[in-house]
C-alpha cells in the first residue's frame, strides 16, 4: 500500500523528497492541486472541499496513510479530515515554532508562511504554547509560492528582490531564527542561507512530519519490507503538462 501526499501545488514535493529519504522502501502517490492553487488565499471551506476530493482519490488508490504536505491545508482542514476519515492516519504540517523557541528567551523570530496559516486559530494556539518571551514576527509570503509554481526558482534576481522586499522592515542584526512555515519555502533554503545573517537559525517542520509518519506506520506494523523498491507516482489536477515537468524537476532538485 502506498502513502498519499498532497499540496495545493508543488511545495509538498519538498516533503515528498524528505519522506523518500527517510523511508526509501515506501511507495508514494503525490497529488499536486495546481488547478486550484494557491490555497493560501482561499476560505477554509473551499480548502476542506479540495482536501476531501483528494483524500477520496487516495482512498480509491488504497493508500495506508495521508500526508497533508501543506501548512495551509493542515491549519484549515486537518481537524475536520481526521474526524471524517477516522481509520486513516492523516499527518499534517505546522510551522516549527516549537523548535525555534526551544531553550531560548528574548529571541527575535520571523515566521514565514501563507496569509491563511498565519491568521488561523491553529497558529494562535501555537504562539500561545511556545512563544514565551520571544518576539515573533509573522511574515506572510504568498509571492514565494507563486515563484515556485511559475518555475522561477532558478531566477536569482526574482528571488532575491522578493526576499529583500519581504525583509525590508526586519532588523537583520537582531534576527535569531526564521521558521519556514510553508512547504514551498523549503526550496529557498540555499537562497535564505545566503541572504540571512550567518548566525540565523533556519528551521522547518518537514523532517518532524516525516518522522511522525514513520512512527505511526511502525506502530501499526505497516512499513514496507526492505526488499521493496519504493515507487513514486505523481498526479496533478491541472491538464497543463508543465506541472508534471516541474514536479519532477523539483523532486530532483
Ligand atoms: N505549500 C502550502 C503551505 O505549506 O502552506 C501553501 C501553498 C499555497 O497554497 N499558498
Amino acid at each position: 500500500k502506498a502513502i498519499g501526499v498532497f499540496d495545493s501545488g508543488l511545495g509538498g514535493i519538498s516533503v515528498l523528497r524528505d519522506l523518500k529519504k527517510l523511508m526509501p522502501n515506501e511507495d508514494f502517490i503525490y497529488f499536486g492541486d495546481s488547478a486550484y492553487a494557491p490555497y493560501g488565499v482561499k476560505t477554509k471551506e473551499q480548502i476542506t472541499e479540495r482536501c476531501v476530493e483528494i483524500i477520496d482519490f487516495f482512498i480509491s488508490k488504497g493508500v495506508k496513510a495521508v500526508v497533508i504536505a501543506c501548512n495551509t491545508a493542515t491549519s484549515a482542514s486537518a481537524n475536520y479530515l481526521r474526524k471524517k476519515y477516522k481509520d486513516l492516519p492523516i499527518i499534517g504540517m505546522e510551522p516549527a515554532l516549537k523548535v525555534a523557541t526551544q531553550g531560548v528567551k528574548n529571541n527575535n523570530i520571523v515566521v514565514m508562511a501563507t496569509p491563511l496559516t498565519l491568521k488561523e486559530k491553529k497558529f494562535e494556539t501555537l504562539m500561545h504554547k511556545f512563544r514565551g518571551n520571544n518576539k515573533v514576527v509573522k511574515m506572510p509570503c504568498p509571492k514565494l509560492v507563486e515563484i515556485v509554481e511559475n518555475d522561477l526558482l532558478d531566477d536569482e534576481n526574482v528571488v532575491i528582490d522578493q526576499l529583500k522586499d519581504y525583509y525590508k522592515n526586519v532588523n537583520m542584526n537582531n534576527l535569531d531564527s526564521v521558521v519556514l512555515g510553508c512547504t514551498h519555502f523549503i526550496f529557498y533554503k540555499d537562497y535564505l542561507n545566503e541572504f540571512l545573517p550567518e548566525k540565523t537559525n533556519l528551521v522547518d517542520g518537514n523532517m518532524g512530519t516525516c518522522k511522525h509518519l514513520k512512527e505511526v506506520l511502525e506502530q501499526k506494523h505497516e512499513l514496507n519490507k526492505e526488499d521493496n523498491v519504493g515507487k513514486i507516482e505523481i498526479y496533478n489536477s491541472s491538464n497543463d503538462q508543465k506541472y508534471m515537468k516541474l514536479s519532477n524537476k523539483l523532486l530532483a532538485r
